[in-house]
């Protein structure tokens, strides 16, 4: 069956991958629906996916309660110079860690079948794709990343003979030998390490099957690794969602936005305005590359074909246009399951409904305390399922972005928007984001940590030289966006929200059109430049304390802010130091 694979390289690949991890069988995958139904099939027999009565073509999947997240501690970046990884990113040298690796992936997938998935990351044929393959022992991941990546024969044809891809290996670490009995969620959460050699550019995944650890299409490909090669090649690879928006004469902008996990990116890509004539279609939820065109803007695309979101939260209130994407065709991983075979989680209506399974597969008691969905349980759908999906979502020139927004989880300090005096300026607002920490990744959940760019997790290199590298960006797209800080999550002292933020965010995104316009009018601050007007028709709320700018805060958090820039050393730009000392002199003034 490999003979059939024009591309030398990867014929070679697999094969050498065969040899090491010795699986049962080898299927290259197809991506038709076909495939798809008889790897849904196999996995409902065999207890892994349960098929949804309410939703069509809709499955559930618990994972093992040890593999819910990311594992932050457990991703490693193996640069050739551990200088090159930076002080954000854990580090082994190569050698070490492709030895390790080899050991754990020998013979790791005995008794399971190896699946061959090529995937392009983007819209095929577009100049801003790229095309990975990925090699698994899961079907699960077989499934989700069907939703996830344009994946089938088709990109082999693409990559014809000579065409370069993304390797990638993902095993979930649990051989299995004559006797062994499977379970639903096969996983080694001790031996799990997510590693990336990002000279080699390849990827190797071992012990986990969730999301982010195992889907490597996402984080791994299209952030880490990707972050490497728009350095090199003069584009960003960014953990942004893209959104269009329309005002009422018909006027349509692109702005892109970053946001740490699980601060409300799906809500904000898909958002039901609450201005009317204003409308928000949505590119995509989490991930943008975008690369420099002739005329010198920056062209994003958004390199996924589905969305992986977050399911507590998610409501008919907080995001209508999700659910409505989720009706049908649709995977959901750690919610709880419902009597008549339908998925619910918390936020999604006001009271539970009776005789809920919870995540873990027990009666759920609603007085335990307990949540019934995992605070991590996801749902993957596609994306041309999502009611306002845009017109050019899947256009392979991708689209001219305006605005880039910068935000995060802060519940003081940050006002709700501001706008950046100029690029160098936007550079130093993304390199300074922090962020109350979620229940994305593992570890403490509601603890403030820097978030830089929201790449904390997600940069392949040093982040040092990631500030550098948006600061060059002018040399390869002379008409940059503007740049923007937001922030819904302020907080009165009794602990109430400020902002209604959801559908109410359109009036902030309507002064950030209005500015790429030169037609909103600002007022400079110390900070940046703040809105003299805002659109809060029909609202009662305090705007004053929306936008107060507490300077001895602000003294506080630049003195912060030093401290945490120390770690960078040399690598730390000039300019981005530059940006905090003009800081803290307009602050003092
Ligand atoms: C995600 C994340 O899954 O950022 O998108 O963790
Ligand atoms: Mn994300």
């Amino acid at each position: 069956m490999l003979e059939a694979l024009q591309n030398q390289k990867l014929e070679a690949w697999i094969h050498e991958m065969i040899e090491l991890t010795k699986p049962a069988g080898v299927h290259i995958c197809d991506g038709s629906q076909e495939e798809y139904d008889t790897l849904c099939a196999q996995m409902v027999e065999r207890g892994v996916f349960t098929k949804l009565a309410q939703r069509p073509n809709s499955y559930y999947a618990a994972s093992d309660p040890r593999d819910v997240a990311r594992m932050e501690k457990r991703t490693f970046i193996c640069s050739e110079n551990e200088i090159d990884a930076g002080p954000t990113n854990n580090w082994m040298p190569p050698q070490e860690m492709e030895t390790k690796l080899r050991s754990l992936f020998e013979g790791c997938m005995h008794g399971r079948t190896l699946y061959v998935i090529p995937f392009s990351m983007g819209p095929l044929g577009s100049e801003i794709a790229h095309i990975g393959v990925e090699l698994t022992d899961s079907p699960y991941v077989v499934c989700n990343m069907r939703i996830m990546t344009r994946m089938g024969l088709e990109i082999l044809d693409l990559l014809g003979e000579e065409g370069g891809f993304i390797p990638s290996i993902h095993s979930v670490g649990v051989p299995l030998h004559v006797g062994d009995h499977d379970v639903a969620w096969p996983c080694n959460p001790e031996e799990t390490l997510v590693v990336h050699f990002p000279e080699k550019r390849s990827i190797w995944s071992f012990g986990s099957g969730y999301g982010g650890n195992a889907l490597l299409g996402k984080k791994c490909f299209a952030l880490r690794i990707a972050s490497v090669m728009g350095r090199d090649e003069g584009w960003l690879a960014e953990h942004m969602l893209i959104v269009g928006i329309t005002n009422p004469e018909g006027k349509k902008k692109y702005f892109a936005a970053a946001f740490p996990s699980a601060c409300g990116k799906t809500n904000l890509a898909m958002l039901e305005s609450k201005l009317p004539g204003w409308k928000v279609e949505c590119v995509g939820d989490d991930i943008a590359w975008m690369k420099p065109r002739l005329d010198g803007q920056l062209y994003a695309i958004n390199p996924e074909a589905g969305f992986f979101g977050v399911a507590p939260g998610t409501s008919l209130k907080s995001n209508p246009n999700a659910l409505r994407t989720c009706n049908e065709n649709s995977i959901f991983t750690n919610v709880a399951l419902t009597e008549n075979g339908d998925v619910w989680w918390e936020g999604l209506t006001e009271t539970p409904p009776d005789n809920l399974i919870d995540w873990q597969g027990n009666p759920w008691d609603p007085a335990s305390g307990k949540p019934a969905a995992h605070p991590n349980s996801r749902f993957t759908a596609p994306a041309h399922q999502c009611p306002v999906i845009d017109p050019a979502w899947e256009d392979p020139e991708g689209v001219p972005i305006s605005a880039i927004l910068f935000g995060g989880r802060r519940d003081s300090v940050i006002p709700l928007v501001y706008e950046a005096f100029d690029w160098n300026h936007g550079t130093f607002l993304g390199a300074t984001i922090s962020s109350q920490t979620t229940a994305a990744a593992t570890g403490a959940v509601g603890k403030l940590r820097h978030d830089p760019f929201a790449m904390l997790p997600f940069c392949g290199y040093n982040m040092g030289d990631y500030f550098g590298h948006w600061l060059s960006m002018p040399q390869y797209a002379p008409k940059l966006p503007k740049i923007f800080a937001v922030n819904w999550f302020q907080k009165s002292p009794e602990g109430k929200y400020l902002w209604p933020g959801f559908g109410d965010n359109i009036r902030v995104l309507k002064w950030i059109f209005e500015r790429c316009e030169e037609r909103a009018e600002a007022e400079e601050s110390a900070i940046g430049y703040l809105p003299k007007q805002l659109d809060i028709s029909g609202l009662s709320l305090n705007l004053e304390a929306l936008f107060q700018i507490d300077k001895k805060e602000w003294l506080k958090e630049v003195a912060e802010i030093r401290v945490y820039f120390e770690q960078f050393g040399a690598r730390l730009p000039e300019g981005i130091c530059r940006e905090l000392d003009a800081l803290e002199k307009r602050l003092n003034q």
